[in-house]
């Protein structure tokens, strides 16, 4: 047998194939194997043609056999099920010190799971996270590698070699943290990239159905918008989605139906924060514009029965637009800093050393939130790296600083014209009460010890002494245990 592959991969769908052209290219060697074997055939007579450092097999025996040691195995097959019976099926062929790589959208207590099973088996692991696509996977991904940490100098040349750069040539790569961490930064970015998503489509809402900008008008805005403090990949291939025509010469972003769907993922981060009592609502507003999208039946019915005010905005037009970019990057902002209060506290909850700033860069290129605006966030943890909310940051908060104005006007002009915009909306109200000193809670907190005897705490008084009042007069005095849920 000749050279043995420095690196093999299992799952040979469109990530799987991109992945292994992209390493090839890097110099390595790459043995591959699919399950259903046609698949690796028409493989290596297609997109892999003439590379014979790109070797296929048809048994994972075979597959197995061919691979340096210590066996270097990556997985790129649907989430769940799949992956443990591949490891099931890998885990008798191997030895100690082996490595199986998960590069799928794992959910991360899977991995974390994974993890700590093989780490029992002498076999290491890595769940990491993928991140950019068909044309990423191929040209330069972001990839967020967590798990067992003495497999990371096995892999760390060639993923940061085949990683995404930045200008200075940073990889878009780097190690995550133990356990499922690097699939939960994934998640993470895929909450985020849900957020994004939903602001730019609310943006254009405004300026396309309320002010009546036209595709031709927004392709500009989107295009001068990219110039900018927004420049990202969302924003470029908006730009470019508005320029697009259908067979008969209208926008075919007119044509497509309204009705988004959903891997996951986005729903997998709201879940994440409410058990963590996080509160990231633009994520879980963009969730569920999602799902309030897909009753497009109902909707349709509850139009014709249920009036608003007319869709129109009116005014300089210029003004606001630029109030519109505003709004969005003081909600962008806000998302930011939802994201990464809730990874500082899943770190905390799960004894995770996260690198924030490493974060920002793993997602500054190759990935599909993509910005340069990371840089920024990439500085402020450089600046400060146990900095507690971006928020508080002072280049956010002279940005915030700049925006509000705008921010609010946009919002103001949305909900008097019956346009919905529940994620800049939801970070404006989050925005303002996170710079609140004081909130209405104190009345919640009455009415939950009125009605439940759940007692509360004085603000003339140590926190942690609390107290029951008998509202009636008629109740008792017994209170309910105290605890969080
Ligand atoms: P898919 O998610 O479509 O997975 C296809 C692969 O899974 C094929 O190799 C297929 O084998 C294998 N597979 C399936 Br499906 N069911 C199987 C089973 N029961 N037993 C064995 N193998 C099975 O491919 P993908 O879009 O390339 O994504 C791969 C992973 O990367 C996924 O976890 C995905 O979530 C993640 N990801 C995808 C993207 C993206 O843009 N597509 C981006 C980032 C991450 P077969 O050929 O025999 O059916």
């Amino acid at each position: 047998m000749g050279k043995k592959a420095d690196i093999g991969l299992i799952g040979l769908a469109v990530m799987g194939q991109n992945l292994v052209l992209n390493m090839n290219d890097h110099g390595y060697a790459v043995a591959v194997y699919n399950r259903t074997a046609s698949k690796t055939e028409e493989f290596l007579q297609d997109a892999a043609k003439g590379r014979d450092t790109v070797i296929g097999a048809h048994t994972l025996e075979d597959f197995v056999g061919t691979l340096a040691k210590p066996r270097k195995i990556m997985l790129m097959v649907k989430a769940g099920d799949v992956v443990d019976s591949f490891i099931d099926q890998l885990v008798p062929l191997l030895e100690k010190g082996d490595l199986i790589i998960d590069g799928g959208n794992s959910h991360y207590p899977d991995t974390t799971r994974r993890t700590r099973d093989l780490r029992e088996k002498g076999i290491l692991y890595i769940g990491t996270g993928v991140s950019g696509g068909e044309e990423g996977a191929r040209r330069g991904p972001s990839i967020m590698p967590g798990g067992n940490e003495e497999a990371w100098p096995l892999v760390k040349d060639i993923f940061q070699g085949i990683a995404a750069k930045v200008e200075d040539g940073s990889p878009c790569c780097d190690w995550v943290g133990q356990d499922g961490a690097g699939h939960y930064v994934k998640m993470i970015h895929n909450g985020i990239e849900y957020g994004d998503m939903q602001m730019i489509c609310e943006a254009y809402d405004v300026l396309h159905n309320g002010l009546g900008l036209t595709h031709d008008e927004l392709h500009e805005v989107f295009a001068e918008w990219n110039e900018g403090e927004l420049d990202s990949f969302l924003i470029e291939i908006t730009r470019d989605i508005m320029k697009t025509l259908d067979t008969d010469g209208k926008p075919l972003v007119t044509k497509i139906l309204d009705k988004a769907g959903q891997k996951g993922t986005g729903k997998w981060t709201g879940i994440n924060s409410l058990e963590l009592g996080v509160p990231v609502t633009l994520i879980v507003e963009a969730v569920y514009a999602r799902c309030l999208s897909a009753l497009k039946h109902e909707r349709v019915a509850a139009s014709r029965v249920i009036s608003g005010p007319e869709k129109k905005i009116e005014g300089d037009r210029k003004a606001i637009i630029e109030d519109a970019r505003k709004a969005l990057l003081a909600s962008k902002i806000v998302s930011y800093a939802q994201g990464y209060m809730l990874m500082r506290e899943t770190a905390k909850e799960n004894g995770w050393d996260l690198n924030y700033g490493g974060i920002a860069l793993m997602w500054r290129g190759g990935c599909i939130i993509r910005s340069v605006f990371l840089g920024k966030i990439k500085d402020a943890f450089d600046r400060n790296p146990a900095l507690q909310n971006l928020l508080v940051d002072p280049y956010f908060v002279s940005v915030m600083a700049d925006c509000q104005g705008a921010w609010r006007r946009t919002v103001a002009r949305a909900v008097t014209a019956g346009i919905p915009v529940p994620a800049m909306s939801s970070a404006l109200s989050f925005f303002d009460g996170y710079r609140s000193e004081r909130l209405p809670a104190n009345l919640l907190q009455a009415q939950r010890d009125y009605f439940g005897a759940h007692t509360y705490e004085r603000i003339d008084r140590p926190e942690g002494e609390f107290f029951h009042t008998n509202w009636t007069g008629t109740g008792g005095n017994v209170s309910s245990s105290t605890y969080q849920v």
